[in-house]
């Protein structure tokens, strides 16, 4: 039986300045999801590539005393080595500028005209050439473009033009019938809302610079970039041949917020106008900032992701990326927070479970895999707690990878808790030890499974010094028959220590704030505490997870009141116990004169809140550990030292005056 075809494909990338880590975040994302498919033994074909053509790069060619083809050629080395140190598995990098692109979206145009959805006309009208767009007067903040901080440009040119305001109710239903197609909900739902006003026709030519593939038949004429570069999901699987059809017959495509519109109206249109189907998905990834900050050249805090895999490996920063930002939400990157995952749950976590196993296994067994006894309760209870394949199958169909990344780590956590359970160092019998042991590796084999679309290299390290070959999700279960000799155990992941230098304000000892990991979460429902006059039971969707708070605000909100709001809350607070409730967290509220408010903010449910500059804490912390961080209000938002607690999104409001004080 032919395998199921898969198809992914991320954007593909202006590489008129080098590789940030908005781009080295999708490709990490694509390729989880790649392997993952692989492992499930579907045919993956995995598309990268990057969008040569336009004004941007004509721009910056020239700056360079550059031809355009020369700048873009040297710039391709620097994405091409982003995917090699990243290990990103594609099967094939397009570039727009190659032959067999610009051959596709020549005969594409040329159709779409054919068949009378071009026709010519004049563009008057504003022009954003850092987001290679036409803009609206209403779209710009000050008369300026908010991506770019400038003025678009005022053009007026002859340009042919594609009658995508015919589609528009087309697209509106497509997006409205099927619920797949354009995920995640949030981002589904702003473009229905945008939908709703008029579109007008798309301008797909330009004629005020040439650097860009020509309009058949057109001496003056450039097909506009966006038109071109789409194309290319067609061109990378050799469009219209029986590859494409394959292909494109589960195709998925993987694209940051910024550039949805263009792929879930722009993109379906043209594909209806040239006769093809549409791709099975849209998913929409967040936006980075760099410790709380948009990233830009200006304010210097661009980071080179192939400097930072330089700096700590490959995996520890694809493993950041996964685990730290819920899918589909916008996130923040910071050295610190790198280097605490780094430590404990790579290092401590996984590296020292196949430490500790080869080690045992060298000294008990001289290296040889160990053969079982008895299965106690112990190695029975631990086998219930292997992921359930299809459940993470799932979650990945739905792009929920964090979650997964998430269930392999509680899972390679619980075996940790099994060695130290049953204490192999202390075994005399060694019939025990040996079962204890075999039950460690079978385990850290069906890891090097789960592990892989994570953290590749690794994943590939422990199978090789475990001495099995990697296997597929058929083989992640345990099994009785595993043999062979482990190799001598090696470092998996060094300690990092934090430097000051890197980020001055998170050093833990001397920042309470530092201790603290906060995120927005969803009042969903408020329960009166049966044994306690001034408690609420608050259940809160807290982006990944659903999380039971007791408050003391009830003397100061209804029920009604609190349903639905976003709020703050402190993640990694102990536990505790109220009058027979757990309370698994805490919300932040300000008071002044005995009025308390919530804080508030319109973030989704997940996002973090932060200062700038400061990671967040990563271990569970106590009443007395917050109480430390003094916070207060000004002009209704919490600071703190001078800072404000912000998500992405926003400043957090707290609806009281100038001094309240925040606990
Ligand atoms: O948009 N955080 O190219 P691009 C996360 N050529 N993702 C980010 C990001 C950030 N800060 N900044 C950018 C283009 N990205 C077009 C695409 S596809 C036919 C043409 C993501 O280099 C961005 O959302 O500006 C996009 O998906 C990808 O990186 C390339 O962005």
């Amino acid at each position: 039986m032919s395998k199921k075809p898969f198809y992914i494909t991320t954007a593909i990338d202006y590489p008129n300045a080098k590789p940030h880590i908005g781009h080295a975040y999708e490709k990490i994302i694509a390729d989880m999801i790649a392997r993952w498919h692989k492992l499930v033994g579907e045919d993956v074909f995995f598309l990268a590539g990057l969008d040569e053509h336009g004004q941007k790069i004509q721009n910056t060619a020239e700056k360079a005393g550059k031809t355009p083809q020369a700048f873009v050629d040297e710039q391709a080395v620097f994405f091409k080595l982003l995917c090699e140190k990243l290990n990103i598995s594609y099967s094939q990098f397009i570039r727009t500028t190659e032959k067999r692109h610009v051959k596709t979206a020549t005969e594409l145009f040329k159709k779409v005209r054919d068949k009378g959805f071009i026709y010519k006309g004049t563009y008057a009208g504003l022009y954003c050439v850092g987001c290679e767009a036409f803009k609206k007067e209403k779209e710009l903040v000050d008369g300026k473009c908010p991506a770019h901080l400038k003025a678009p440009e005022q053009v007026s040119e002859e340009n042919y033009f594609f009658k995508l305001s015919e589609f528009q109710n087309k697209i509106i239903e497509h997006i409205k019938n099927n619920q797949e197609f354009l995920q995640p909900e949030s981002v589904r739902n702003e473009i229905l809302s945008r939908l709703k006003e008029p579109l007008d026709d798309l301008s797909v030519s330009r004629t005020s610079f040439n650097w860009g593939i020509p309009v058949p038949g057109e001496k003056k004429h450039i097909i506009y970039v966006w038109f071109d570069a789409l194309f290319n999901y067609l061109s990378g699987i050799s469009y219209p041949t029986k590859k494409f059809q394959k292909y494109w017959s589960n195709a998925h495509h993987i694209i940051g917020r910024d550039i949805v519109w263009f792929h879930t109206v722009f993109w379906p249109a043209i594909l209806w106008a040239c006769e093809l189907p549409l791709p099975k998905q849209v998913f929409c990834h967040g936006m980075f900032t760099v410790n709380g900050k948009k990233m830009s050249k200006s304010l210097g805090n661009v980071i080179d992701p192939v400097e930072l895999i330089g700096k700590y490996g490959s995996d520890p920063v694809r493993y950041t990326f996964l685990r730290d930002v819920p899918a589909g939400q916008d996130g923040d990157f910071s050295e610190s927070t790198l280097i605490k995952h780094n430590n404990a749950e790579l290092a401590d976590a996984l590296g020292n479970l196949l430490q500790r196993t080869l080690v045992l296994i060298h000294k008990n067994f001289q290296g040889k895999i160990p053969s079982f006894g008895t299965l106690t309760s112990n190695e029975k209870e631990l086998e219930k707690e292997i992921p359930d394949i299809s459940q993470l199958t799932i979650l990945m169909q739905n792009n929920q990878w964090h979650h997964v990344v998430e269930q392999i780590w509680n899972y390679i956590n619980r075996c940790n808790k099994y060695i130290a359970d049953t204490e192999p160092w202390k075994q005399t019998d060694s019939t025990r030890l040996g079962t204890i042991l075999y039950t460690a590796l079978e385990h850290l084999r069906i890891i090097s499974i789960l592990t892989w679309p994570v953290i590749p290299k690794s994943a590939e390290k422990i199978a090789a010094q475990i001495g099995q070959p990697l296997g597929t999700l058929k083989d992640a279960k345990f099994k009785k028959s595993t043999h062979g000799i482990v190799s001598t155990p090696e470092i998996l992941f060094k300690k990092i220590e934090l430097q000051k230098t890197e980020t001055p304000k998170n050093n833990e000892a001397e920042d309470p704030f530092a201790k603290l990991q906060l995120k927005v979460a969803k009042i969903e429902k408020v329960d009166i505490h049966s044994n306690a006059d001034k408690l609420y039971v608050l259940t809160l969707n807290a982006g990944t997870e659903t999380k039971q708070i007791v408050s003391g605000i009830r003397p100061h909100y209804t029920p009604e009141q609190l349903v639905g709001k976003h709020i703050v809350l402190i993640n990694n607070m102990s536990p505790a116990n109220f009058r027979g409730v757990q309370s698994n967290g805490m919300l932040l509220a300000g008071e002044k004169e005995g009025i308390v408010r919530v804080a508030e903010t319109h973030a989704a449910p997940g996002t973090p809140v932060m200062v700038q500059g400061i990671s967040p804490g990563t271990t569970q912390i106590t009443i007395a550990d917050f109480q430390k961080v003094k916070l207060n209000v000004k002009n209704k938002h919490i600071i703190y030292n001078n800072t404000p607690l912000k998500t992405p999104d926003g400043l957090i409001t707290v609806d009281l005056p100038d001094g309240a004080t925040v606990r």
